[in-house]
């Protein structure tokens, strides 16, 4: 706890030293200008450390007067918060007002009286100390709310992701296709969707078991993931062995050739499933829309439409595409 004190006056410096000494003040600092206070608290700033708590200063000095120093020392604001008591022998009303407005908390009459000199140093000293708590915790208060907001945000994604996959969840899938029809209806663009399901995933659940079930779903998972190559599109298990992919501003022509690679990726994992009438490995279905600008679809509209699809790609034979047109087959049929 260091104490500096300026004053042209030696007799002065070294009264108050002494009443500090004598109170317990181990830490008093002396010098003769506002100059020299200066290169002091310039020195402290090039460490970045705050170590003066209270400064004593002169009013009348030659060259910088106290008022002016107060306020440069003010303006350094790594020590804003160093409470300054003015020491005065004139008690002038407009040398009071122009300490105060440069920052000055309290000031002390020449000659001095110990006693008052003591108490309005500890008073000063306990203000300080209460501004550097006060301060400490509101930066603790800061790092806390900083880490509450990052494991919200954790906790946020993780509540989009779904657990077995780690791709997004059926949560997250409503909200983006919610707000990808929003947006395609707003900027006029087409908005395709991929209904994707595994054939015969019971069969392979009952020759191989729940786990090496789950970690096939796991793979698929990876190969949408992998496979899919705008970072707009968005894979999401959308329940149990069925997959949804979004697909925004993707025309009809994209959207097919999309769900014919992802069918063709998956085939050829060649992940093994012995029982399954379509073939010896794991093979999926896949409904596929396109929602064009004219007449954007709602999500509902999209994902009953391609889940239409799916339903003939299943009632086809399984390991195979279909294409719902919905726009263009009403807009053909608004032409008859
Ligand atoms: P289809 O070709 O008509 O789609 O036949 P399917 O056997 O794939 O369809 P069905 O709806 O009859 O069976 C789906 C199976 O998927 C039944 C269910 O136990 C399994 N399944 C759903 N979710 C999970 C999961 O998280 N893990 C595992 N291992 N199996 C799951
Ligand atoms: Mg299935």
């Amino acid at each position: 706890m260091a104490i500096v004190i300026v004053d042209d006056s030696t007799l002065s410096l070294e009264v108050i030293k002494a009443f500090l000494i004598t109170s317990g003040y181990s830490e008093v600092i002396t010098v003769n200008s506002a100059r020299e206070l200066y290169e002091l608290v310039d020195s402290y700033s090039d460490r970045g450390i705050v170590e003066i708590d209270l400064i004593l200063m002169e009013i009348i000095m030659p060259d910088i007067d106290g008022i002016e120093a107060c306020r440069n020392v003010k303006k350094r604001e790594w020590l804003a918060d160093i409470p300054v008591i003015m020491v005065t022998t004139t008690m002038k009303k407009e040398n009071l007002q122009l300490a105060f407005s440069a920052g000055a908390m309290d000031f002390i009459k020449k000659p001095f009286d110990r006693m008052e000199l003591l108490a309005r140093v500890s008073s000063a000293l306990r203000l300080k100390h209460e501004t550097g708590r006060r301060k400490a915790r509101e930066i603790e208060l800061l790092e806390v709310t900083r880490q509450l907001q990052e494991a919200n945000e954790r906790l946020q994604r993780l509540s989009f992701l779904d657990g077995l996959t780690g791709i997004a969840n059926r949560r997250f899938f409503d909200q983006e296709l919610l707000q990808e029809s929003r947006r395609a209806k707003r900027e006029k663009t087409p908005l395709s969707l991929i209904m994707l399901d595994i054939d015969y995933f019971k069969a392979f659940n009952d020759t191989y078991g729940h786990i090496k079930g789950d970690d096939c779903l796991r793979e698929v998972a990876s190969i949408l993931k992998k496979t899919l190559k705008r970072p707009g599109d968005i894979p999401a298990r959308y329940g149990g062995e069925e997959f949804a992919v979004i697909l925004p501003n993707t025309d009809d022509v994209g959207a097919e050739i999309i769900a014919k690679e992802l069918r063709y990726c998956i085939e050829q994992a060649r992940i093994a499933h012995i029982n399954s009438p379509c073939a010896d490995y794991v093979t999926v279905s896949l409904g596929v829309v396109t929602g064009f600008s004219e007449q954007a679809k709602t999500p509902k509209e999209l994902i009953l439409a391609a889940d239409r699809a799916l339903y003939r790609s299943k009632h086809e034979g399984r390991n195979r595409l279909n294409v719902e047109w919905i726009e263009k087959y009403t807009d053909f049929l608004k032409t008859l």
